[in-house]
């Protein structure tokens, strides 16, 4: 037993790292409102008030892999509950910055974090089999009027599939919604087929 206890520990402490490498992440994404009259929005989840100078969030056009919407976040800092808000417009609760360009495409697209040290974090959505992705191994689904988000917030391997799913209630600047608001890319809430999935 107490070999087995020696092997299993360090291989706890490495998936606890993995699962939250970054000092930041795109916690959220809303780009798609449908009907709902808010605006679109980027959620950054992290450090509690680290300095986002060298920040940059870059969209990855899916058809044909071009950058476009790139927004600098310099001047910037997470606020103290570790959330930052990139929005579209006033109608965001808990914006931190405004700009026309948080008004990400709908997918299959991409979106990336950049620092001064090169790409620390990227999130694609939708059907890429036609398109050309720019996130983390495999893409989370594409939702209208719903956000996708991580959960946990932070929640991070490097799999957008694994690590985002579709959120019923948007949530700028707080965290992201418990299991039962997950929907699927139709909207349908999640209390029926969650359970085959990541709790
Ligand atoms: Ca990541
Ligand atoms: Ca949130």
């Amino acid at each position: 037993m107490a070999m087995k206890r020696l092997i299993l520990f360090p291989i706890f402490l490495f998936t606890q790292i993995n699962s939250f490498a970054g000092d930041l992440v795109i916690n959220e994404v809303f780009y798609d409102p449908g009907s709902t009259g808010l605006g679109c929005f980027v959620e950054l989840y992290g450090k509690p008030n680290l300095k986002l100078d060298g920040y940059r969030l870059v969209g990855i056009n899916g058809n044909g892999g071009a950058e476009y919407n790139i927004i600098d976040l310099s001047g910037y800092k997470v606020r103290p509950t570790g959330f930052f808000v990139v929005a579209q417009n006033k109608s965001v609760p808990n914006a931190d910055l405004i700009s026309t360009k948080a008004d990400y495409q709908n997918g299959p697209d991409s979106i990336q974090l950049w620092n001064k040290d090169g790409k620390i974090d990227a999130v694609g959505y939708g059907d890429f089999s036609n398109a050309v992705f720019a996130g983390e191994k495999e893409p989370t689904l594409d939702v209208t009027g719903y956000s996708i988000g991580r959960r946990p917030d932070g929640f991070d391997t490097n799999n957008n599939s694994a690590d985002l799913v579709g959120l019923a209630v948007p949530s700028p600047g707080k965290p992201n919604m418990p299991v039962a608001s997950e929907v699927n890319k139709n909207g349908k809430l999640a209390q029926t087929w969650a359970y085959t999935k990541r709790n």
